[in-house]
């Protein structure tokens, strides 16, 4: 079979919106741009909601941008598997579920999709399989990144196309400016998104905004940074909607957007701060600077991520702009807290401009979902095959 005609994706939502985030994003793409029925199973559907308000939380089964929705409870239904089951970010899949797959004449394809990292010893564990210990069934995992010997990035076909097209049309831009109840930008100012977590180094951020020649006009959406961006204006809340100005900076806090609509607010944006695994990807796709607030781990494997990325990253970028760039993300990722590195950032921003949109087109040959759709098909014919030899 060449590819799936079915597909089940299981998702735990671990904390935030990260896992539903990807989640989402491949079920979409497999069944908009290669004709997957996919079923997404997930234990959260009101952090599915955020990124796409048209799901009902209350809801155990519905139909959403051409994917079948179920809530996955722990009663879980009795139902026949799909062909390629993909288990995300190892979440344990349901018992009933797994003994239904090794009862299958032809089992279905079994993938742990992992989290991403630029990491060297991903390339080592990309596709390499997991027998289960009592079942006549074989898990994959799968292993997203950076590099051609890993499984590839999540890029949907036209999304260059689409960025491309907006941020070459100068009316778009105006036009999304004036709808977040803005002015089109003076050609001296600049734009930062702004999404993290609490940080120790954001009240200093936003000194150096104030306190710089360049007016800087900061988009917040509504959520974890919030509360330490109104405290640092004296407020003890604040909402989507609210504007606040200190010298040079101005932060408009905006609502949280369903996830077809924030890479527009990357694209407008001259630098965006992400964080997690998906925005960190779409600032990517959007070709412009941006600095990762990596997802922290209590051991401190993170700094060792973020690091890996930034050695990939900074390839082919000029010493001085690459040292300006690790700076920036090393203050905003550690200890003590600072970001005296901005200034010398912004010095480099022509250069970190150009190498980011070169960055984003080398990354796009890698595609996830069709890597995933490949994999199934070579399963599948390993499979005939042993099936021919009466293995
Ligand atoms: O939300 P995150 O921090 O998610 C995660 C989880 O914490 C997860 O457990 C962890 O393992 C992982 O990070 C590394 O960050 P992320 O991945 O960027 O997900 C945010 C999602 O929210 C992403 O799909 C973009 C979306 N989003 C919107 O749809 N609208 C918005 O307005 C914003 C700001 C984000």
């Amino acid at each position: 079979m060449n590819k799936p005609a079915t597909c089940d994706i299981f998702c735990t939502v671990v904390d935030n919106y990260g896992d539903i985030g990807v989640c989402w994003r491949l079920a979409r793409q497999l069944a908009h741009e290669y004709g997957v029925a996919v079923r997404l199973w997930v234990d959260d559907l009101a952090s599915l909601q955020r990124l796409c308000p048209a799901v009902d939380p209350v809801l155990a089964k519905q139909h959403r941008d051409g994917i079948e929705v179920r809530h996955w409870t722990l009663s879980f239904p009795e139902v026949a598997p799909a062909q390629l089951v993909i288990e995300a970010f190892a979440c344990e899949l349901p018992e009933r579920y797994v003994a239904a797959m090794a009862g299958q004449d032809q089992q279905p394809v079994w993938i742990n999709l992992e989290y991403l990292s630029a990491e060297n010893w991903v390339e080592g564990c990309h596709k390499l399989p997991s027998p289960h210990p009592q079942l006549p069934l074989v898990k994959y995992f799968f292993f997203p990144g950076f590099t051609p010997q890993t499984g590839g990035l999540l890029l949907e076909k036209d999304l260059f196309a689409r960025r491309d097209a907006f941020q070459g049309d100068p009316q778009a831009v105006a036009a999304y400016w004036q709808s977040l109840g803005l002015a089109v930008p003076k050609p001296d100012e600049l734009h930062v998104s702004l999404f993290s977590y609490e940080n120790p180094a954001l009240p200093d951020l936003l000194r150096v905004w104030e306190q710089s020649m360049q007016p800087v006009t900061c988009l917040l959406p509504e959520g974890r940074a919030l509360p330490q961006v109104a405290a640092y204006f004296g407020k003890e809340l604040g909402r989507a909607g609210d504007v606040w100005q200190r010298g040079n900076l101005r932060v408009c806090v905006l609502p949280f957007v369903e996830q077809e609509r924030y890479d527009k607010l990357l694209w407008a944006c001259d630098v965006n701060f992400v964080r997690g695994e998906d925005s960190f990807m779409r600032a990517q796709w959007a070709g412009r600077p941006f600095v990762w607030h990596i997802y922290p781990q209590h051991d401190g494997v993170h700094m060792q991520k973020l690091r890996a990325f930034m050695d990939l990253h900074c390839e082919g970028l000029g010493p001085e702009a690459a040292q300006a760039l690790r700076s920036l993300w090393e203050d905003w990722n550690g200890e003590p807290a600072g970001v005296s590195a901005w200034n010398d950032f912004r010095a480099h921003g022509s250069m970190l401009r150009q190498h980011s949109r070169v960055w984003a087109q080398q990354l796009s040959g890698n595609n996830l979902a069709l890597n995933l759709l490949d994999f199934f098909r070579e399963i599948g014919k390993i499979r005939d095959f042993e099936n021919q030899a009466g293995r």
